[in-house]
């Protein structure tokens, strides 16, 4: 399998996934301000342009965190990535799928696109005050929802680590960058800690260069 990303990126939960599952598969690294023959490809399997795509070992491609997460748990079952089809636990896993997809990750989408409006990034300095208010109250929002739901639990769905958790990571990871302190959200905090010391996530910020 070949999973296209950029760093640091919503792709990074697709390439956790991979590397938790311990299926074999290959990781081409992107840099969208520095097109070359990869970035062509990628927009050739994506006419949206964007990552993650993940073409799998018969050719087929898959776009969409969601769609590609579900896929690669399914792959290897007994990773327990994500819960038996059929089975409630696993329409729970995919309900936390969806809102980290569909809320989570879309909520931070305005404010990386205050430099494309204004000039300016959407973090601590510049674009316009009271949008990013109000985006920022979004996201707070939805730590603060996050942080009760994960009370007396080591993971979203409970004690075990699922693609859900994946993408919930990689997209907590952005808070610092739009300017959103998680301080005040403990039980989060702790969960995120936890999910930073697997050693298949080390592996794969170390791959991207996000750790030394
Ligand atoms: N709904 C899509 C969202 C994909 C998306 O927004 N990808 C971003 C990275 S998080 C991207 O590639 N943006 C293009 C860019 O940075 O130029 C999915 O879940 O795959």
């Amino acid at each position: 399998m070949k999973l296209y990303y950029t760093s640091g990126s919503c792709s990074m939960s697709c390439h956790i996934a991979l590397e938790e599952s311990g299926l074999s598969y290959t990781a081409v690294q992107l840099d969208f301000s520095k097109p070359d023959s990869n970035t062509a490809e990628l927009e050739r399997l994506n006419p949206l342009g964007v990552v993650p795509v993940l073409v799998n070992d018969q050719g087929k491609k898959l776009t969409q965190n969601a769609a590609i997460l579900e896929y690669v748990a399914d792959q290897k079952p007994e990773s327990g990535l994500l819960p038996a089809a059929g089975s409630w636990e696993r329409y729970e896993a995919v309900s936390w799928l969806s809102f980290v997809a569909a809320d989570f990750h879309k909520a931070f989408t305005p404010l990386f696109a205050t430099k494309a409006i204004w000039g300016q990034e959407g973090g601590q300095a510049g674009g316009q005050d009271e949008f990013k208010k109000w985006c920022w109250g979004n996201i707070k929002g939805y730590l603060k929802y996050l942080d009760q739901g994960l009370a007396g639990k080591d993971y979203l769905t409970g004690k075990k680590f699922t693609v859900a958790d994946a993408y919930l990571f990689t997209v907590g990871g952005w808070c610092e960058d739009v300017g959103v302190s998680t301080d005040e959200y403990k039980n989060y905090n702790t969960y995120i800690s936890r999910i930073y010391q697997r050693p298949a996530v080390q592996r794969v910020m170390k791959a991207e260069g996000l750790l030394s």
